[in-house]
């Protein structure tokens, strides 16, 4: 049986080959020059360490692969990465990701299911991310790491250089997906194919945040006893909360409903994983840049057990006296 665990990792990925705009990369020192570490720390009980940034550039963008736009270089940023996770989980901690692209989802999950193959996946997204370099219209990694992972769909890709390290056997019957608006034509017909659980906005339009992510770890754990891994996209939230992003879609979360989806994570106990990736701090005004990274905040801390309740002092149970 899984107890909450009450420890973390923070892993940093200043990585933005998966995609084409400039920005991405700068996230994880933004983040943390917000006060990232600090925030986490002021969680009532939570042990916070911090792993650092990994290594993402360390080789030669020599080899191509059809539409996959810099694969060798998104191949050895996850391979450090999927250690990174690994190792963090094996410290007996939440592995907390700060990107990056989406691309990076590749390295986290990899390193996840490597420590336990019970991982279920939670991709909140405006995007299902679930394009092969068949199926993709950009060519950009950042929308095919689903699709890379899962081994139902290890048929539809051709032969990758420089991925033999990954090996997908992650299964696609544990994975889910909440926010999805922006969903390709080929990503849908995956989506149904495989009976992917999928709430679009449109289902949590209809039934609410809390009945959609409480229906959803229903139908992927129903005995309640899997870790879970969320793969939280900063474009979840409506462009409005968070607009300093690559590809913003209107009509998303609002930030409380964002709070509340992991408020119940959190309450589960497993959690086990969380990325946030796809702030790009180089897009918009000072403005934007402080409200999206204040939104990644907030809803990071919510799923790590900030309560909106407040806490108590600690071992002090009277007012003080004058
Ligand atoms: N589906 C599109 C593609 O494959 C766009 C997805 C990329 N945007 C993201 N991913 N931020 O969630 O390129
Ligand atoms: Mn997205
Ligand atoms: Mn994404
Ligand atoms: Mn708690």
């Amino acid at each position: 049986i899984l107890k909450p665990l009450n420890r973390v990792g923070v892993i940093g990925v200043p990585f933005e080959k998966g995609q084409k705009k400039y920005g991405v990369s700068i996230a994880p020192a933004a983040v943390r020059a917000a006060g990232l570490i600090d925030e986490l720390k002021e969680i009532d009980g939570l042990d916070v360490k911090d792993f650092g940034d990994i290594e993402t550039s360390s080789c030669e963008n020599n080899v191509n692969v059809n539409n996959m736009n810099h694969l060798p270089l998104v191949s050895a940023c996850n391979k450090n990465l999927s250690e990174r996770v690994s190792h963090v989980l094996k410290d007996g901690r939440i592995a907390v990701t700060v990107g990056g692209d989406h691309s990076m989802g590749v390295g986290t999950v990899d390193g996840h299911y490597n420590v336990n193959e019970d991982m279920i996946l939670i991709g909140v997204d405006a995007h299902a991310d679930i394009n092969t370099n068949k199926t993709s219209e950009s060519g950009s990694v950042h929308g095919m790491p689903v699709a890379l992972l899962v081994r139902e769909l290890s048929d539809y890709w051709p032969y990758l250089p420089t991925m033999d390290w990954q090996v997908p056997r992650f299964s696609i019957k544990n994975l889910g997906y909440i926010g999805l608006r922006s969903v390709d034509k080929y990503e849908r017909l995956a989506i149904e194919k495989y009976n992917v659980p999928t709430f679009t906005m449109e289902d949590v339009d209809l039934h609410g945040v809390e009945k959609s992510i409480t229906h959803l770890l229903k139908v992927l754990d129903p005995e309640n006893r899997k870790p879970i891994h969320v793969s939280l996209d900063i474009d979840s939230l409506d462009a409005w909360e968070a607009p300093s992003t690559g590809t913003p879609v209107r009509g998303g979360l609002t930030l409380r409903e964002a709070i509340k989806l992991m408020e119940i994570i959190h309450a589960t106990g497993r959690l086990r994983a969380i990325d946030l990736v796809e702030i790009n701090p180089a897009i918009g005004n000072e403005n934007d840049r402080k409200r999206t990274i204040e939104a990644g905040l907030c809803v990071l801390k919510a799923a790590l057990g900030f309560s909106r309740k407040g806490s108590p002092p600690k071992g002090i149970t009277d007012l003080p006296i004058q």
